[in-house]
């Protein structure tokens, strides 16, 4: 049972356990999650007082301008997870391809994949808006003692082990599940330690808020636009209330505390709307949903659906159970 201001490591030995089949491996796998995020957070909160700030001149495989703190914190969690024997792949939104792991002995024997949005939201950090780190783990599926391959990444959302994010916010916060719950762990950055603040989060099956950027209301689907209207007109206890911070796991963060739903639809811009499946849809969804949400592409569940690419893109429909579900009622 979680006990509040438990420390993350003393969780990890306690909830042993919950980590089926693991000899330990899982457990080692999420304290290096646990490093890698401090030595991030370390970088993101003096952002502005050291030149590490602004694109670092590289454009990653999304077209997006890579920011400095992007390509650290990439390289951060991918040399933490390649030297602890556990991972045998590593899938990045900043790498254009997987990353093969062969292991000390060269011997692809280690047991899991890891997906990872290192720095989600980056175009935040030079005006000193909260950002993330977004990682989706899963037992490998091709045999031990063959380097992975591209199927060990393309597995659907609902086969994840564990999942969960960082938000680098007013406090860093290390939030994840591995099927038995979601809990949140508050950074003590003076001692660096975690502290369970949130235990057994659960996401209010109702909300007022929603989340989505109606700069793109024009390019909507008429669903959406139906929806958003839902939203705005007066009955019901309605209009909620606009919230979108242009960064997916602190707008999901606060909407899973306070209730709500946030969007992030396809439009005649984006065919598939502009977040990927694979390290970002499928671990938010599978935290949401271990809160007691839902999520889905607008029709389907997200965790459900088969990977064809490793940057593919969902439209995305996460929140509070009833409104996610409300929404869904307009997309059909
Ligand atoms: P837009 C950040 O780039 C991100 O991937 C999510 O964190 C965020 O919710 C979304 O894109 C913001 O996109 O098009 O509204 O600026």
């Amino acid at each position: 049972m979680a006990k509040k201001n438990q420390t993350l490591g003393e969780f990890i030995i306690e909830n042993q356990a919950d980590f089926q089949y693991s000899s330990g491996e899982l457990s080692r796998l999420i304290n290096s999650i646990r490093l890698a995020a401090k030595v991030v957070n370390h970088e993101v909160n003096k952002a502005g007082l050291v030149d590490i700030t602004g694109a670092a001149g590289e454009v990653n495989i999304q077209g997006e301008d890579q920011q400095k703190l992007d390509v650290y914190a990439n390289d951060k969690f991918i040399q933490t997870l390649t030297n602890r024997e556990i991972v045998c792949g590593i899938a990045s939104e900043e790498n254009d391809d997987f990353i093969t792991i062969c292991g000390q002995k060269e011997d692809h024997n280690n047991k899991y994949v890891v997906l990872i949005d290192p720095l989600d939201g980056s175009s935040n950090i030079d005006v000193n808006v909260s950002v993330g780190t977004i990682f989706s783990i899963y037992r490998r599926v091709t045999p031990m003692g063959s380097p992975v391959t591209i199927d060990d990444f393309l597995q659907e959302g609902n086969q994840q082990v564990a999942a969960g994010y960082v938000v680098y916010g007013t406090s860093t916060m290390l939030v994840y599940t591995t099927g038995h719950g979601v809990n949140g762990f508050t950074l003590n950055p003076a001692i660096g330690t975690y502290y369970l603040s949130h235990p057994n989060m659960q996401f209010p099956e109702d909300g007022n808020i929603y989340s989505i950027n109606e700069g793109n209301y024009n390019h909507f689907p008429q669903g959406v636009k139906d929806y958003i209207k839902y939203c705005q007109n007066q009955e019901d206890g309605r209009p909620y209330t606009a919230r979108y911070i242009g960064s997916l796991v602190s707008d999901i963060h606060r909407n899973m505390i306070k209730g709500g739903i946030y969007i992030y639809p396809k439009s005649s811009t984006s065919s598939n709307g502009k977040l990927r499946l694979l390290y970002e849809c499928n671990p938010m969804a599978f935290i949401v949903e271990q809160a007691g949400g839902k999520a889905s592409d607008g029709h389907q569940r997200i965790m459900d659906l088969k990977p064809t690419e490793l940057h593919q893109r969902v439209p995305f429909f996460c929140g509070s159970k009833n409104m996610v579900e409300k929404a869904e009622e307009f997309m059909k």
